[in-house]
Parts: C-alpha cells; structure tokens; sequence
C-alpha cells in the first residue's frame, strides 16, 4: 500500500499523480475499515479526502500551519501525519481523539470539537506570525454549517478588515449534520457557476479550464451573470475577502493546481469548493445525516441508528405530544435536530420550529424574543454546546425571568466523543444563576412530568438528562411531580446516596438491598429539596453525593452550601468527576475511573465502614 510509505506530509510530495489518486482510494479504504471498529464522523472525514490530499500536497504542514474547523473531518489528515499505527485507536481509550488535538500532533494546528472557531484562531496565529516576523502559511478548512456560527462570521469580519494573508477553504457539502440552514447558505445554492476574476480574467480562465471543462464552457455562458454575482453581490466581498468558486472539492488534480495558485496571495482569499458528504461510500452518501456520527457498523448493511429507545427520544416524544394541546408551544435547535429528538416534532410541526444554524447563543435568545412575543419556547440544547450560550441564559432569559425551558442533552460524560463533548459543567454554570430551575429526571416517565411541569411554573427552567439509553414510556400519561421534591427510592438506617439521572443506577446498583444504604433521587437540583436535606441531617444519616458532573460548583457543592445556610451538620461525602478534563472512552469505564460507577460508591461507602459486597448487589 501506498499508504505505508507516508510517514508524514513530505513523503505526499513524492508521489505522482496517479499514485497520489490511488492514495484517496486508499484513505478512503482506511477511514472506512477503522471506523466500522471504532465508529466516528464518517461522512464528513469521506468527503474531505481529496482536500486534505490536496492541502497536504501544496503546504507544508507543520511549518505552515492547516485548521480544521470542528475537526471532525481530519481523518485522512491523520493518516497523512503519522498516526496511521494508532489509527486503530481512534476514538478509544487511550487512544488518538477523533478531533484534532495540539497535544496529539505537530501537524493539529488547534485543538477543536466544538464549531466556528477556526477563523479566530486564524486570526490570532495570523496576528502573531505577523508581529513575530514569521512567514509561514495558514489554511483554514470549515464546512458550511461551521459557517453558520456567529463565532465564525465575526472573526471573518475582523479578518477582513485587517487584511491577514490566509486561505479560507469552505468545504459546502449543503450539510451541517442535517441539511444545512442559513441565508448564506441559500445563496451559495444560487451560484451556479463562479470564475476567479481575482486580478487577471485569463488567469481565471486557466485555471478554470484546467480545472473542469464543463465549468469552463458554462462559466464562459455565464459570464456577465458571474461577473455580476462576484463584484456586486458576494457576501465576501463585502467582508473585503477576495473569493475564488465554487469549485468540484473531488477534482484532486484541480484542488492541487488551484491551492497551489492561492497559496501565495496576500490577504486573505476564501475558496468555496463543493464536496458530497460520505462521498465515494454509497451507503453514506444516500444517507449522509445518519452516516455524519455512527457507532461501529457492518461496511455492508445500514448503520443501525437508534437501536433502542433514547432520552432524546423520550423528550422528542413528550415535546410532541405537549404541542399537540398547546399551540403556544415552539422547539429551537442549533443544527441538532436528530440528536436531539426533533425529528418527529419538526415534522409535525414546522411552523413552530426553528434550525438556527450552529448557534447556540442565538438559539437561547431566540427563546428569549419568543417568550417576550407571547409563546413558550423549548430550546434543545446539549450541555456541551450550552457552553456557548452562557450570557444569553443569564442576560436574555433569567434576569426578566422569562418562560424558557431549556432540554439540555447529553448531560454527563458523552464517551468516544472525549473532553470537547463532555456535558460536565453545565450545572457549575446554571446553578449561580438566579430563577434558574433545574432538575433531572430519572427515567422517561419522570422526564415527562418534569417538561410539563416546567412549561407550567413560569421563569426558565433546565432539565438535565444523559446520552443514552432510556425505557419508553407510556405515550399520554403525565405523572405527576411534587415541585421541588426529592423522592426516597430506597430508605437506609445508616447512609443515604443522594443521586440524579444516570448516577442513579450506579447508587441502586451499589447499595443492592443492604438495609444500612439508602438511595435518594435528588431530581431537583435548584432548589434543592431542603426540608428532606433537613430531615436526613436531623436523622443523623451520612451523606453521599454522586454526580455525573465535575465536583467542582456542582450538586455535592450546593448540598454542602445548603447545610451550612441551614445550619446543619452531618458527614457527608461527595463523588464527581475531578478537577481535570476527562479522557473519551467508554462511559462506564470512565465513571468507574473517576469513582462515581457501582465500585466508588462502594468504596466510599466503606470509608464510613459501610462494607457491601459486589454480591449483595440486587437484580
Ligand atoms: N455546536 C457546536 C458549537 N459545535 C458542534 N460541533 C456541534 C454543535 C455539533 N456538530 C458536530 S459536526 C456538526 C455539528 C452541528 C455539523 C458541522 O457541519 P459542517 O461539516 O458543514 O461544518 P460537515 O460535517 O463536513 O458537513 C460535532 O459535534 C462533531
Ligand atoms: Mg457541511
């Protein structure tokens, strides 16, 4: 293989041209063999292959320096520099991230997960080459939903206007996760033909001929109208961005010559290309929005997406049913609406819907605009990505106290996808907030009670729930929540684990039916149910607190703030992800490693001389 004599970029300069297309052939092999295994973002690293081949080829990357926006598209880029051995491990414990990561690798220029935040990374290393008296080069790779980030556009803004040399990639396969959103993206589907008119029209010419004679021929017809498009009307321009496409992102000779050509341009200069998501694997092509993130698969059969009943699911579910009766009702994702359960609810009911794009922040105080304009607005939101949202929740939202619920998904660590994904702050964050309520359901059944709660009580509230698995639960029944309570699941003369959501299992499962070891379900985290806390500490029970979250500003820290307010004293304990980031892997074996599975509990337990054997666990 071809493959095996790439121990970095240089060996690439090596290579002819057709060897150089027999080594996409084999990239796409690759990705596609280790992914079955590993699973990871197919799709997107599928259609990004002849780029990075291309990228790789024309700079010289550590020196020149190439950001992937989200990097989770990267893969051939790995392959190329020097991680095809630890490939296997792609996204495993211990293993390569399936992000790019700056500890990972010379050639990961940022370390990335989260979107749109290429290009100000792009300006900051622009500025300090330039202040440093460098002269190294910078590409930028984003896809079109990155685009969508405000992050990104106001970088863009600066970038303009400053004029810094770099080289701006648009990789436009029409997809975020699902079909790409935006007026900026209905106006790239209305280019049909571009031609590079950046300095000299015959310059533009060659290349154009030598890229794609069809385009050429076209480009020809439609001169006047590109002309116009260009100098008139394209966005980038007015950003003072010299724009060069849309471009065939598959023609790996063409990519070659133009990047080539682009490479030495002062200022900055974007190139559109047009890429097919999942490209040159047919299952993932027809079916690029469930092939974007897959778990491993069979190369042969449809991946096997939602195998089971999911906590996504169940609020898409509940959110349906609750739009049914109340028209008031309105759902806002930013790009995740099959992640997060909408499928079904957009379809139902588009006109109460909105996709933002990949932008969390406008996502919130669209919430914000909907609830002053007299509606209820459900913003789904994984915890992660609330991240980016932080002042919309406090400054649009919570100080009028208006009627936002926030679903916030993926709460807890999320596993393959690693530290950029993991959902462990979102508490720490929330919980200074005032009128902020938060609470986090059980099961399906609680979840259901809790969004029909929420949507009553008025003020925002956020229900936390993990990634995962969850029993459904009976469509039309609505249980009822005491507001505020915590609820005994199982009663103990000696310790009590107060836990929530997914830790939940872990305290069952570790206290099994020893009579000394009680489990609390401490669903409601803001306010906290002080007349139980109260009741525990007056008993004398010792407190355990488990939480799928860092330790630091979480539920533990606000039951220790409640008991000191209270003027209480009791022992307690208190078990949460520590103060570093956590690696990916598997969730389990990383609850394990951070002692908040079965086994910490134990332990902890047994730091009081509460001694439990595995073996009393119960069924
Ligand atoms: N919000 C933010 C801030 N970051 C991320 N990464 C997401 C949501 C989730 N997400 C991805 S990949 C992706 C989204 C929305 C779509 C990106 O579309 P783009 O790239 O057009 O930029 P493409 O896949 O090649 O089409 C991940 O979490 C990996
Ligand atoms: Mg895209």
């Amino acid at each position: 293989m071809l493959l095996d004599r790439i121990q970095g970029p240089e060996d690439l300069k090596r290579l002819s041209e057709e060897e150089l297309a027999e080594l996409v052939e084999e990239l796409r092999s690759e990705i596609i063999r280790v992914t079955a295994k590993t699973g990871g973002h197919l799709a997107s690293s599928l259609g990004a292959v002849e780029l990075i081949v291309a990228l790789h080829r024309v700079f010289d990357s550590p020196k020149d320096r190439i950001l992937f926006d989200v990097g989770h598209q990267a893969y051939a880029h790995k392959l190329l520099t020097g991680r095809r051995e630890r490939f296997e491990t792609l996204r495993q414990e211990g293993g390569i991230s399936g992000f790019t990561k700056v500890s990972e690798s010379p050639h990961d220029a940022i370390t990335v997960g989260h979107a749109s935040t290429s290009l100000a990374n792009a300006l900051g290393m622009a500025l300090a080459r330039d202040a440093r008296g460098e002269d190294y080069k910078i590409a930028v790779v984003i896809g079109d939903g990155a685009l969508t980030g405000g992050m990104a556009l106001a970088a863009l803004n600066k970038i303009g206007e400053l004029g810094k040399d770099m080289l701006i990639v648009l990789n436009d396969n029409e997809m975020s996760i699902s079909p790409n959103v935006g007026a900026l993206n209905r106006y790239f589907r209305s280019l049909q033909v571009q031609r590079w008119l950046q300095d000299a029209e015959e310059r533009g010419k060659r290349v154009l001929e030598r890229i794609s004679p069809r385009l050429y021929e076209l480009a020809d017809r439609a001169k006047e109208a590109a002309k116009l498009v260009l100098h008139q009307e394209n966005p980038f321009y007015a950003w003072r961005i010299r724009y060069v496409g849309p471009v065939d992102g598959h023609d790996l000779a063409g990519l070659i010559y133009l990047l080539d050509h682009l490479k030495d341009l002062k200022g900055p200069t974007l190139l559109h290309i047009v890429t097919k998501k999942g490209y040159g694997y047919k299952l993932a092509e027809e079916d690029p929005v469930n092939w974007h993130g897959v778990g491993p698969f069979d190369p042969d059969a449809p991946p096997k997406k939602g195998k089971g009943y999911s906590w996504s699911l169940a609020f898409g579910d509940a959110l349906v049913e609750l739009a049914e009766e109340d028209e008031c009702i309105f759902a806002i994702t930013p790009a995740m609406r099959e992640g997060s359960g909408l499928t079904e609810y957009a379809r139902r009911f588009p006109e109460r819907y909105v996709d933002v794009g990949i932008a969390e922040d406008v996502a919130v105080t669209t919430g914000a605009g909907l609830a002053l304009g007299g509606m209820k607005p459900v913003v789904a939101i994984y915890s992660t990505f609330l991240q980016r949202a932080v002042d919309q929740v406090i400054h649009d939202v919570a100080i009028e106290n208006l009627d936002v619920v926030f679903a916030i998904d993926r709460a807890g660590v999320v596993g393959a996808d690693g530290p950029t994904h993991h959902g462990v702050f979102d508490l720490a964050i929330l919980r200074p907030v005032p009128n902020l309520k938060i609470l986090a359901p059980k099961d399906a059944a609680e979840l259901r009670a809790m969004l029909k709660a929420a949507l009553k009580v008025g003020g925002p509230v956020a229900i936390r729930y993990p990634r995962g698995k969850v029993a459904p639960a009976e469509p039309g029944t609505w249980p009822e929540i005491a507001w505020g309570s915590w609820e005994v699941l199982k009663p103990g003369s000696e310790a009590m684990i107060l836990a929530f959501g997914k830790t939940l299992e872990y305290a069952l499962a570790a206290a099994g039916d020893d009579p000394r070891v009680g489990v609390v379900n401490a669903r409601f985290l803001k306010p906290l149910d002080e007349a139980m806390l109260r009741r525990l500490a007056q008993e004398g029970k010792k407190l355990l607190t488990v939480e799928d979250h860092q330790l630091a500003g979480g539920f533990g820290s606000a039951v220790l703030e409640a008991l000191e307010r209270m003027g209480l004293k009791a022992e307690v304990q208190r078990l949460g992800l520590p103060d570093r980031f956590t690696d990916q892997g598997k969730i389990e074996s990383l609850h394990e490693k951070a002692g908040i599975g079965p086994e910490g509990i134990r332990r902890a337990l047994a730091e009081w001389g509460i001694v439990l054997s595995p073996a009393s666990k119960s069924a």
